[in-house]
């Protein structure tokens, strides 16, 4: 056999397993945002069955960028544990106590690291285009490459079922909208629907993104702006402490769900 031979075969065998392995998971996740990806290390450490399927190439989502471009995000004392738990660092912001700044690459790259180390999937340009419903229940997703979706090629997708399902897609709540649009069901909203983002406002949406870090429709619970965007919370810009604080909550709730 060629080199050229071991190597195409050895990714294709490699990838086919992986994949073959995650077609039936505990939680699927949509979006490898800085919430999802703190959901999926918490949940993988207690030994659940995590993939995460990430449209575009490189997961992070909003991370990368800090804020406009300027690579340094803020975070807040309550999020520090987490971002130990990472290995991030951060410096203090001297006016400001409570507030740290940190590199954006720096977080991204290292939540990352921890989601994949501790066992969780990441499944990168792959696009979420549906949700399994059996019933009245949340089965799983529809997935397809997003090159498929990026050039409206008219290509069947295949699914990955699941015990439960993780929006983490950010601001446009994806997952969740195509729940209310196509299974025609109740949220756990004060309107049945998604209540949509309110503008900036940095500390109530801090706390809110947390709070509103809840189980939507049974089986199918929201992190980060996802979040925030179901249940009419306000945007907060290039702090992140909610973000993360939203994703360990969302994996603790999803642990109960699993246990009950
Ligand atoms: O938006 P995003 O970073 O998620 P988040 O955890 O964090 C929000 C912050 O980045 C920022 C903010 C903080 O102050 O306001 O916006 O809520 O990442 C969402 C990820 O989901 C992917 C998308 O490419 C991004 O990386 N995504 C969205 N829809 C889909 C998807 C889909 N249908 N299928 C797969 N991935």
């Amino acid at each position: 056999m060629s080199i050229e031979s071991i190597i195409s075969s050895a990714i294709v065998r490699q990838f086919s397993d992986k994949l073959l392995n995650h077609l039936e998971v505990d939680v699927a996740i949509v979006g490898g945002g800085p919430s999802a990806l703190v959901a999926a290390r918490d949940l993988a450490l207690k030994g659940v069955k995590v993939a995460i399927f990430e449209r575009k190439l490189a997961p992070g989502g909003g991370t990368w960028g800090g804020g406009m471009l300027f690579n340094e995000v803020v975070v807040q004392t309550e999020a520090l544990p987490i971002l130990d738990d990472f290995g991030i660092r951060y410096l203090p912001i001297p006016e400001a106590e409570g507030y740290f700044t940190l590199d954006s690459v720096e977080m991204a790259s290292a939540l990352i690291y921890g989601a994949v180390h501790a066992g969780a999937k990441i499944f990168n340009s792959v696009s979420v285009e549906d949700i399994v419903f059996k019933g009245e229940n949340v089965g799983g997703l529809v997935i397809n490459w997003t090159p498929v979706e990026r050039l409206g090629m008219h290509v069947d997708p295949l699914t990955v079922t699941s015990k439960c399902v993780l929006d983490g897609t950010g601001h446009p709540s994806e997952v969740v909208r195509m729940v209310v649009n196509k299974a025609k069901v109740k949220l756990n909203t004060p309107t049945g629907d998604i209540l949509g983002e309110r503008p900036m406002w940095v500390d109530s949406g801090e706390a809110s993104t947390v709070l509103n870090t809840l189980e939507y429709y049974p089986g199918l619970f929201a992190c980060g702006m996802s979040a925030n965007n179901c249940m009419g919370g306000y945007r907060m810009g290039p702090i992140f402490g909610g973000m993360l604080m939203s994703g360990r909550k969302a994996a603790g709730l999803i642990e109960t769900f699993l246990n009950k």
